[in-house]
């Protein structure tokens, strides 16, 4: 759906308000890690060719979503992924501060708008939220609703009852990252496990909220630990509606600070994999668009993404400003609006 002026709501018009997701993917199959890695083995040509193909079949090549993300709740958390700035494990100068209020988000978001975003995603930095987090963030979620906005959150594991809150309140996605292959993850994050990440996207799944869901490049995994990735979220059932595929921000303080830079062509085939194994989605090109040139980003519009986080800042890192990516957009041909499935 293009962005288009709105016609006036009528009166007896009810928030929340349900943005209709992509449809899932009638012809999902299943893949095999070695699948995956001999796509990401391909000739750089064939694999951008195949992307980009799988790309038009199912959405207007030239539609980018652009989604502004803020956080709501900032550092302080108990978790140990090695790659975050908000672990208390880790001294990277990054505040505790309490969640913020209805206000200041909703300005937030009236901001995200007038600039030309159409998904706003919250995220706090909780390792689980409590019942009481959940409902504040209800109280959040409602305000990003009114504005006309779809909302995200990603708040960290849920328990019962939670996703039905937030869906209650309108929210239209959940963001829980995989972040990396099972067998990698280990390596990363000893705080909670792979089956934990899983059971939050189920009760997601369950109550009815879209899923986002996807994971980092470049944090010292092998190609095939990138295939094993791609292949766990293509195989959940059914896939995630949106994949974000964040690049390493390298954060000083953090574990990761001094991992070796990861061949950028290496992560546009990880795009473009995305892309392939799981055609209806968003594939979403997320953290890293700072240090990545416009020419890589060009590529990974090529191998199929077709939605970017939008706004000076990402949660606590910096993002291209919004005049560079107006430009970058432009000069690409790039239209924005909410990319949806052909039918
Ligand atoms: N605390 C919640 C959780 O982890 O589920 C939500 C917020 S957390 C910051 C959301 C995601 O941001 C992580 O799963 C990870 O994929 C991504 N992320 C965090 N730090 C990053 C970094 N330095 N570089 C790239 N992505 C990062
Ligand atoms: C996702 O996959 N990437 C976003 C969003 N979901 C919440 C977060 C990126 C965070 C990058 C590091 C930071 O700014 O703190
Ligand atoms: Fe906490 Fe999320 Fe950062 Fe992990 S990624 S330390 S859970 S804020």
């Amino acid at each position: 759906m293009e962005t288009i002026l709105m016609a006036p709501q009528p009166l007896h018009f009810h928030a929340p308000h349900k943005t209709p997701a992509p449809r899932p993917d009638a012809g999902q199959r299943v893949w095999t890690v070695a699948e995956v890695q001999a796509l990401l083995e391909l000739p750089f040509n064939d694999l951008m060719f195949q992307a980009q193909t799988v790309h038009r079949q199912h959405f207007d090549p030239n539609m980018v979503e652009l989604a502004t993300l803020l956080s709501v709740k900032t550092g302080g958390c108990p978790e140990d992924c090695g790659y975050c700035p908000q672990s208390v494990h880790f001294d990277t100068g990054v505040e505790a501060g309490k969640l913020m209020g209805v206000d200041a988000v909703r300005e937030a978001a009236e901001r995200a708008k007038a600039a030309g975003a159409t998904r706003f995603c919250m995220g706090a930095a909780w390792r689980a939220p409590k019942d009481r987090d959940v409902e504040a963030v209800a109280e959040l979620v409602k305000a990003v609703k009114a504005t006309g906005l779809e909302a995200c959150a990603t708040l960290g594991m849920l328990n019962d009852g939670h996703a039905e809150t937030l869906r209650d309140a309108g929210l239209d996605y959940y963001n829980h990252n995989l972040d990396s292959a099972p067998d990698f993850y280990g390596d990363i994050i000893t705080t909670r496990d792979y089956q934990d990440r899983l059971d939050t996207l189920a009760r997601v799944r369950n109550a009815g909220v879209s899923v986002c869901c996807g994971g980092i490049v470049g944090l010292g995994e092998s190609r095939l630990q990138r295939a094993g990735l791609i292949a766990e979220l293509a195989n959940l059932s059914p896939y995630p509606e949106s994949v974000p595929i964040n690049h390493l921000v390298k954060v000083e303080g953090t574990p990761l600070a001094d991992q070796p830079d990861l061949d950028p062509l290496e992560f546009v085939r990880t795009i473009a994999v995305a892309r392939i194994t799981m055609p209806l989605a968003r594939v979403r090109l997320s953290a890293g668009r700072q240090s990545m040139g416009d020419a890589v980003q060009a590529l990974c519009f090529v191998a199929g993404a077709n939605s970017i986080f939008y706004g000076d800042k990402l949660l606590t890192t910096g993002n291209p400003d919004v005049d560079a990516d107006g430009a970058l957009l432009q000069r690409l041909g790039l239209r924005t609006g909410k990319p949806m499935p052909k039918s």
